[in-house]
């Protein structure tokens, strides 16, 4: 059959799917099939719309992993008797082992990767600062991205639709009801990130646009944060992307005005396999718009972890007059324990002049002495505590 010129895109749907069919019929000509399907998928009970469940499928989708989305609440006391404390997502090895937190699943899963598709640097600069920007991402715009959605009419009408939408498949109520509890649930976390209805605008003005305007300088050339090929960050930020900063609709104006080439990244994420990837940076060539990326983590979110993990809290100024006044969580003071302790491991003068270059170094250098240990997961991922910001 011919495709026409269409005049309404239920036009166009209907022939494609009709074109599509003959060639199924066709296909299935072709003899005998061997229905064999032996790839047990990780199952990921998360939600399409969840930063951190998006991190970890889109290292699926560039590892080849299989994976299927299981959303709701069918697996939560099977977590929660393996040690699972909260937050999604919650996944299964093939073998049925879960494991939960992002970085430490994708750093477990890492070593049985082809090394083509690690996501781990070679090189312990270079690889440190994967994890600087990946620690960025997750424990400073979680709190925009959360924030936003629920600030946000544009934003929390979608979202907290399809968030509904999603988990009432395993809800014995409507989804009517099922979209006004996540709304209120996530609007009473907000204040615990550090948002209030004062300092959203400022957050997305002076927190979210420049880091849009930082990654966009940065990715222009069609790369990613640390060269031709995508580290443990960029998949930190693919899934703030994916599930926020483009998958909300305020949001998405914002970051199509600002960092239309971050937008570019993250979808280019979506489709790996359409992709060909080329090697990490030199590291005695960091350009200066990947020292401008890291130097964005020095404006507020450091200066603040770095205190509020000593204080049990601080203030951040997110402009002249604006502030958030955010209290750390056992989760985040373990996090930058463990962040310490990986400067420690990967401190020499070359690492120490990149840190200084984008006005970082005293953030790490100063604050040593609370370095703990990098956690063991060639085992596993299960991490005591997953929260990272305190629930009710
Ligand atoms: N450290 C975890 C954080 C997981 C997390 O906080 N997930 C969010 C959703 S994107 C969540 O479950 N929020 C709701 C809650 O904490 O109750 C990770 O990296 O996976």
């Amino acid at each position: 059959m011919v495709v026409q010129r269409h005049h309404a895109v239920s036009e166009l749907v209907g022939d494609l799917s009709e074109l599509v069919g003959d060639l199924a019929l066709d296909s299935s000509r072709r003899g005998p099939t061997a229905y064999a399907f032996p790839m047990v998928p990780h199952l990921v009970f998360g939600l399409t719309r969840s930063y951190f469940t998006r991190k970890v499928t889109g290292y699926f989708d560039y590892t080849d992993r299989p994976w299927r989305l299981e959303p709701g609440f069918g697996q939560q006391a099977a977590a929660t008797e393996a040690g699972w404390n909260g937050g999604i997502p919650v996944v299964t090895k093939p073998d049925g082992e879960f494991m939960w937190d992002s970085t430490s699943i994708i750093e477990h899963l890492d070593p049985a990767t082809a090394p083509d598709k690690s996501v781990l640097p070679t090189d312990a600069t270079l690889r440190f600062l994967a994890y600087v920007l990946d620690d960025f991402s997750d424990e400073w715009f979680y709190r925009p991205a959360v924030g936003s959605r629920w600030s946000y009419p544009a934003n929390t009408v979608t979202a907290g639709w399809q968030i509904a939408e999603e988990l009432s498949s395993s809800l014995p109520f409507p989804a009517a009801f099922a979209r006004d509890r996540v709304v209120e649930t996530m609007t009473a976390s907000l204040p615990k990130l550090g948002v209030t209805a004062d300092n959203i605008d400022a957050w997305m003005s002076a927190v979210v646009v420049p880091w849009m305007q930082a990654l966009d300088a940065h990715l222009t050339d069609g790369g990613y944060l640390l060269g031709d090929r995508p580290s443990i960050a960029d998949f930190a930020v693919f899934g703030a992307n994916a599930a926020h900063f483009m998958g909300d609709p305020y949001c998405r104006e914002l970051t199509d005005e600002h960092g239309p080439a971050a937008v570019a990244h993250t979808s280019r994420l979506l489709m790996p396999q359409q992709q060909s990837f080329g090697p990490w940076l030199e590291i005695d060539d960091v350009p200066d718009t990947l020292i401008a990326v890291i130097a964005e983590a020095g404006r507020h979110y450091l200066p603040w972890v770095a205190e509020a993990t000593v204080a049990g809290a601080a203030v951040v100024e997110l402009a002249p007059g604006v502030t958030a006044d955010i209290a750390s969580t056992p989760f985040l003071d373990g996090a930058r324990g463990v962040m310490l302790a990986r400067y420690v491991a990967a401190r020499t003068p070359q690492l120490d002049a990149l840190l200084e270059r984008a006005g970082v170094l005293q953030y790490f250098a100063d604050y040593v002495d609370q370095a703990t240990t990098v956690p063991d997961v060639s085992a596993g991922s299960q991490p005591i505590d997953n929260r990272p910001y305190a629930v009710n």
